[in-house]
């Protein structure tokens, strides 16, 4: 089996890197891709660049040159749902583009004709998540993040945002990979961990906690990574 981790920062994937240690670096399309083997599966993993496209691009590059079979992603976003807080992890059920917009055709926002508004993550990681957290002692919270090529740092768009697609977490991501695993059948968990609350303050924040939160991640997505494997 081989398993895909991708990040959209540096600072995303940095901690899985270290732990593995050894690796192969390989440039495709203009990134490098880090191949290692882990307790007996194959793992590609990459940062893709910031936002929707690159993101796409590597993806898609995961599954179709490197061969991916699973899709994992990790990495930090800013929080709408009050019960979100700097560090704290969420796990996407479903993800929406928040900066899609046809309505001018009577569409609702987000939706794409032959789309749709949600691409629906894989429901037997979200399970695995449940029991990778308790037996963490940690608690990760379920629920729909939004994707869109913004970074958002405005209280008015984040209600937005969390009023239109009922979204409790915002990113620049997720619903581009999730598109790109759903076309292609291959199963995907994003998780994510709070770096900011996608308020005035949020550059600040995000600057502080990027680090901090990207680890929280991380060890996160390595211990599912060994609960796929169990
Ligand atoms: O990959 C982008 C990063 C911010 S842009 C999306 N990531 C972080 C998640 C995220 C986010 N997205 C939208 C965390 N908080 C967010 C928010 N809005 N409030 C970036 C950051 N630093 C340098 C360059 N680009």
């Amino acid at each position: 089996m081989k398993i895909a981790i991708m990040g959209a920062m540096p600072e995303e994937i940095a901690p899985i890197l270290q732990k593995l240690g050894e690796y192969k670096t390989t440039e495709y399309a203009k990134n490098k891709y880090y191949e290692a083997s882990y307790k007996g599966v194959e793992l590609v993993i990459a940062y893709s660049k910031i936002g929707k496209v690159f993101s796409t691009l590597t993806a898609t590059t995961m599954i179709e040159h490197f061969g991916a079979q699973k899709l994992l992603f990790s990495g930090v976003a800013g929080a709408i749902s009050e019960t979100l807080k700097v560090g704290d992890l969420i796990v996407a059920t479903k993800l929406s583009q928040h900066d899609l917009d046809i309505t001018a055709f009577g569409h609702p926002f987000g939706y794409v004709p032959e789309g749709g508004v949600f691409v629906e993550a894989d429901k037997a990681m979200i399970e695995m998540s449940k029991e990778v957290a308790r037996d963490m002692g940690k608690t990760v919270q379920e629920g729909i993040i939004a994707t869109g090529d913004q970074f958002v740092a405005n209280e008015e768009r984040k209600n937005w945002i969390g009023s239109t697609f009922n979204a409790d977490a915002l990113e620049m991501e997720g619903a581009s990979v999730a598109v790109v695993c759903d076309a292609l059948n291959v199963p995907f968990f994003i998780l994510r961990a709070i770096s900011d609350a996608a308020d005035m303050d949020a550059s600040f924040s995000f600057d502080e906690f990027l680090e901090t939160s990207a680890v929280e991640s991380a060890e996160f997505v390595m211990k599912m990574v060994d609960k796929i494997l169990e």
